[in-house]
């Protein structure tokens, strides 16, 4: 057998793209639920555009996503049948401190999430919580600046405090923010930033990632004091940067480009601003004010294990003439050996394991693929039955490539959830036709549908995968 007796297998959601119920059990509004489908989303996810009321003639899909708040029981049930032993979701921040800024948690949001991990145990499925995803409180970014200050750390310290407390034996894989990188692109979604006319947004960015590196240091911290058994991840929007041609040029450009997103990993797993992001902050003229500690915190409390999402990989031209045409929120240059999706996403299933191999050298950590899939759309029969071949394929592909990299590399790997095995709303494009599920949701664009859940092929497919762990793909 290939992979290790114990691997986890499952699938991956976030809280803001399924759960709905938006108002519900004193919930506070966050981020997320303003960020309406259409034009505007992305100037609003890059925090370019201010939306923090709800605005008529607009559609925000959060607010009901796939309504998960009241049929996670039926779900879990469903990821128990297709044989998962693990389930990532992720916790609304404003379900457990509506505004953020409280003293006391919110007890009924406490309980939502008790009861759910309950669940998943009666269903002999870990779950793997991600802290933050891509959420914050909406009082937070009014009244602080979202993770442009400094106390909002304080905030996300007092969270973990009383989630790990809380949920201490019914959880032992945390992840502390969903796709830490992505603060570079989409600073809005990775932590609530607006940014004001004129202001220099690189300086704005980076000191918010040095917050947040601390934050997630400190949760490291409390979650191992807490319990000893806890096991804490960081996580990367992952994908290598190729060089588009051997022109040295070329190759010292991915090379950088790589470390953009390394950075964030280096400081969570070695424990120190690495030597190339000093300087190079130093040339912008960038200046992250640290507290006395901070360099000690990030030095002793690095992560377990390194968690990653996986979609593509990626292009570096130094040719300004080479534009880029490809992809999604990291816009890229079109590799001409790969084909893309209908979202224009390339897919490169040997780029996973370039990714796993560059990532296990670098950290010498067991690694996790915590999201991986395509977005399609997908056209249900009468009955609600989608023949999902193309799913199929690009799963298996990765899914053999992944081996590979464990089989043949020797990499050292704990688990592969899939993301959105259930549709659910993309971040990109706020669409739910877009979809990544091995089960079907009724439910268009506009909000229309009756929510009803239906079996895919995927879905036989991936029990089938899961039963063989991996062996008949
Ligand atoms: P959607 C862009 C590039 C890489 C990962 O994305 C990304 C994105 C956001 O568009 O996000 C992750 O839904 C993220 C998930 C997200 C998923 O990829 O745009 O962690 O929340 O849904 C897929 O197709």
């Amino acid at each position: 057998m290939v992979l290790r007796k114990d691997f986890l297998w499952g699938g991956a959601t976030a809280a803001n793209q399924c759960e709905g119920g938006f108002n519900e059990g004193g919930r506070g509004l966050a981020n997320v639920d303003l960020i309406p489908t259409g034009e505007e989303r992305r100037k609003i996810i890059r925090g370019q555009k201010k939306m923090f009321e709800f605005e008529d003639g607009y559609f925000y899909p959060a607010k009901e996503a796939i309504d998960m708040y009241h049929h996670y029981k039926e779900d879990i049930a469903l990821f128990c049948e297709m044989g998962f032993n693990v389930y990532r979701l992720s916790i609304a921040w404003s379900r457990i401190f509506p505004n953020g800024d409280e003293q006391e948690p919110n007890e009924d949001g406490l309980k939502f999430y008790e009861d759910l991990f309950k669940e998943c145990h009666r269903h002999g499925i870990e779950p793997l919580v991600t802290i933050t995803h891509f959420d914050c409180p909406m009082h937070l970014i009014e009244e602080y600046g979202g993770w442009r200050n400094r106390k909002t750390i304080e905030f996300y310290e007092r969270l973990c405090q009383v989630i790990f407390n809380r949920y201490k034996g019914l959880v032992k894989y945390w992840l502390t923010f969903n796709e830490i990188n992505m603060i570079l692109h989409a600073p809005f979604l990775g932590a609530g930033l607006y940014f004001e006319e004129g202001e220099n947004q690189e300086q704005v960015k980076y000191q918010a990632a040095h917050h947040e590196l601390v934050a997630s240091a400190l949760a490291t911290k409390i979650a191992h004091e807490v319990d000893p058994e806890n096991q804490v991840g960081c996580m990367l929007a992952a994908g290598e940067y190729y060089p588009y041609t051997p022109n040295p040029e070329d190759i010292l450009l991915a090379q950088k480009r790589d470390r953009e997103n390394y950075f964030f990993i280096d400081v969570q797993s070695r424990g120190a601003y690495p030597a190339y992001a000093l300087k190079e902050l130093e040339q912008k003229g960038i200046q992250i004010t640290m507290e006395s500690g901070d360099t000690e915190l990030l030095k002793e409390h690095t992560v377990d294990f390194i968690s990653f999402s996986y979609y593509s990989s990626r292009v570096a031209s130094a040719d300004p003439e080479v534009k880029k045409t490809a992809g999604n929120l990291f816009a890229t240059v079109k590799n001409p050996y790969l084909k893309t999706s209908e979202w224009g996403w390339q897919i490169d299933p040997l780029g996973l394991r370039v990714t796993m191999n560059s990532l296990y050298d670098r950290y010498q950590k067991p690694l996790f693929i915590v999201e991986n899939g395509l977005g399609a759309v997908d056209e249900p029969d009468k009955n609600g039955y989608v023949e999902d071949d193309y799913r199929i394929d690009y799963l298996a592909q990765h899914l053999q490539v992944m081996k590979d990299a464990v089989e043949l590399d020797g990499v050292d790997l704990l688990g592969y959830t899939s993301w959105g095995c259930i549709d659910l709303v993309s971040a990109g494009t706020g669409e739910m036709k877009k979809r990544y599920g091995f089960i079907y949701v009724d439910r268009d664009n506009e909000g229309k549908g009756t929510l009803k859940r239906y079996k895919k092929k995927s879905f036989y497919w991936y029990k089938k995968v899961i039963a063989t762990n991996g062996e008949d793909l």
